[in-house]
């Protein structure tokens, strides 16, 4: 016993630290504060431990609704969301939020446990045993692995770096199970660590270049400016905004865009949107890349008379991105830099005294948006029975303008489209959704984001089918007591819920269980469920879950007959076009 005593101390002079410790250190230190996880072998101990030592751990039932989570805080913060997955399995499970954060240009690592080196790379049959770096990469930003504790600071710097600066995107940090265990001591591993300074280095963009734009912006005719999820994500409010109501250049949001000026705001031309883009002969993209959401810069949607051409329009694009510009059509001023660097110096070129655009062009949308805003109105004021998209989101509209602060997370096909269009947003950042690939999925990992990342009641409205790709986090949502009021537009189906198999044999592809209560599954696990067939009943279960904010979910039984086949995009959908 005596002999032991002098042991401590020399063992407490050269205090030890591990792997584990350095993880949770590197991330602390760089102002990481939340993972969202799968725990398992190896990486269970690191959720244990990151949770005592105070970051919050959000544990969910599948990985990749804890890697969209972490893509969409990405998205939200600025910061990378951190998701942290095991091996093989879990690591795949959660590469689809990786490629999803990349595509999307969210910031987001994601970092998964894998094991043995030695045993992998032999192909000897390890425990889930998987060359993980390698399927990473094509999918990843970048894609790093450590194998020395003392080498964990540089890689989780390197990872902080690679995922904000430039054009965000996901990247991959592979920690294999024999890290954590390394020790080192303390005062050593803790030397190691970086702190990144300025994770997102300002890039500012040429002067010639933001003159040229300039130039064509006051030239123009009939301007008009499309803001990108890129512009939401810049955190550049005030000056996009001066920018805008300064020209007085009418503009589109693109579907994450809204509210980054309030949807209602007289330059908003969203409801003219198919008037505007053929008509328009300047457009200035801000963070919003021509891909197939702007049907690539051509054809009909901008006034060409073919689908291949070009329909006339000079573009002016602003991107953090040089390889963007040209993608698909000519870019006739391009604007590399950071969003709110680029439209701080347009600002600057324009002066005080820029001039409004012609006011034929201007009375033309308004005689547009009018006549539409009308027509919407019209629809939106009747209550059919059984309710359809248009009479229950009408009810959610009114609760967002009330609610303005609220989060709008949203999926599905119809249930996407129809809210896009008649749920206004009225602040910067407060809609997420299915993002560039359409993906079905996001829904209850970005609840969980949201209402983690902002403390900010969130909505969902979910199609029935893109709920079921995420709806076990239902139980996540209720054991972390979240803020979440999620409406199921339920009409039985993907579409629609009338299809028949031809046969008479099974349920058609496309039909689920008719009447099916999906409130009952958040009963399941203490929320609240409530199902709504009126829009009087589902406003008041809106309401409540508000008051209360309490976990709910609404079952909103919309007419099974009311959709489309693929919403707004059945142009893309080759059956779709052989029928006609
Ligand atoms: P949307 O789907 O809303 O049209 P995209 O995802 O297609 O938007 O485009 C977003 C664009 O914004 C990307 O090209 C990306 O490079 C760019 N971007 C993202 N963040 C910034 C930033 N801080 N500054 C400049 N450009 C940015
Ligand atoms: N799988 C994934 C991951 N993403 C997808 N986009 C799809 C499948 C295909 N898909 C769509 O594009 S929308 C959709 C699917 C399955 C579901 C539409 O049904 P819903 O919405 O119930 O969610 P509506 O309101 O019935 O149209
Ligand atoms: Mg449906």
């Amino acid at each position: 016993m005596g002999s032991a005593e002098p042991q401590v101390a020399s063992s407490a002079a050269t205090q030890l630290s591990d792997g584990f410790q350095l993880v949770i250190d590197a991330l602390k230190l760089n102002g990481i504060d939340t993972i969202y996880a799968l725990p398992g072998i190896p990486i269970t101990d690191l959720t244990r431990r990151a949770q005592a030592d105070g970051l919050r751990v959000l544990s969910f039932r599948h990985e990749q609704n804890a890697g969209y989570a972490a893509s969409i805080a990405g998205f939200l913060t600025q910061k990378p969301g951190i998701c942290l997955t095991v091996s093989a399995p879990g690591f795949l499970n959660g590469l689809n939020a990786l490629a999803h954060a990349t595509t999307n240009c969210f910031p987001m690592i994601l970092i998964s446990g894998s094991s043995e080196r030695e045993i992998v790379d032999l192909q000897q049959g390890d425990y889930e045993e998987l060359d993980q770096l390698a399927i990473a990469r094509p999918l990843a930003k970048a894609a790093y692995r450590v194998l020395h504790a003392d080498d964990i600071g540089v890689g989780i710097a390197r990872a902080i770096r690679a995922a904000c600066s430039g054009r965000p995107g996901g990247v991959y940090l592979d920690l294999p199970a024999k890290l954590f265990a390394q020790s080192i001591d303390a005062e050593l591993g803790k030397k190691t660590l970086i702190k990144v300074v300025d994770p997102a280095p300002k890039q500012i963009p040429a002067p010639e270049a933001v003159k040229r734009a300039a130039e064509l912006l006051k030239n123009a005719k009939k301007p008009l400016i499309i803001l990108g999820k890129g512009a939401a994500y810049a955190q550049a409010d005030a000056d996009i905004r001066a920018f805008i109501e300064r020209t007085g250049i009418p503009y589109l949001p693109m579907s994450m865009a809204k509210g980054l000026l309030p949807d209602t705001h007289e330059q908003c031309a969203s409801a003219a949107r198919s008037f505007v883009l053929p008509a328009a002969d300047v457009v200035m993209l801000i963070g919003a890349r021509l891909n197939w959401l702007l049907s690539h810069g051509k054809g009909k949607t901008w006034g060409a008379k073919s689908a291949k051409d070009w329909g006339g329009q000079k573009f002016i694009q602003i991107d953090i991105s040089p390889q963007e510009a040209d993608s698909n059509v000519r870019i006739d001023a391009p604007v590399v830099g950071d969003i709110g660097s680029c439209v701080a110096a347009l600002l600057k070129e324009l002066g005080a005294g820029s001039p409004k655009p012609p006011a034929d062009w201007l009375n033309a949308i308004n005689d547009k948006k009018s006549t539409n805003v009308a027509k919407m109105a019209e629809t939106l004021a009747k209550s059919p029975t059984p309710m359809n998209f248009h009479s229950a989101l009408n009810v959610v509209r009114d609760i967002i303008k009330a609610n303005p602060d609220a989060i709008l997370v949203n999926e599905g096909a119809n249930a996407l489209d129809f809210t896009r269009s008649i749920v206004d947003m009225y602040k910067p950042r407060k809609r997420i959704d299915v993002g560039t690939w359409g993906i079905m999925g996001v829904g209850m990992g970005y609840c969980v984001a949201a209402a983690v990342a902002t403390k900010q009641q969130v909505i969902a409205v979910e199609g029935d089918s893109a709920f079921g790709f995420s709806g076990m986090e239902v139980e996540t949502i209720c054991r972390y007591n979240l803020p979440v009021c999620i409406v199921v537009m339920n009409n039985n189906g993907v579409y629609k819920g009338t299809d028949k198999d031809p046969t008479g044999r099974d349920p058609a592809p496309t039909v689920f269980v008719k009447g099916a209560r999906y409130d009952k599954i958040m009963e399941a696990f203490g929320g609240f469920g409530i199902n709504a067939s009126t829009p009087a009943e589902l406003r008041k279960a809106m309401e409540e879950a508000i008051r209360s904010r309490k976990p709910t979910l609404i079952n909103a039984v919309i007419d099974e007959t009311a959709g489309t086949e693929s919403g707004r995009i059945t142009s893309l959908n080759p059956s779709a076009a052989k029928k006609k």
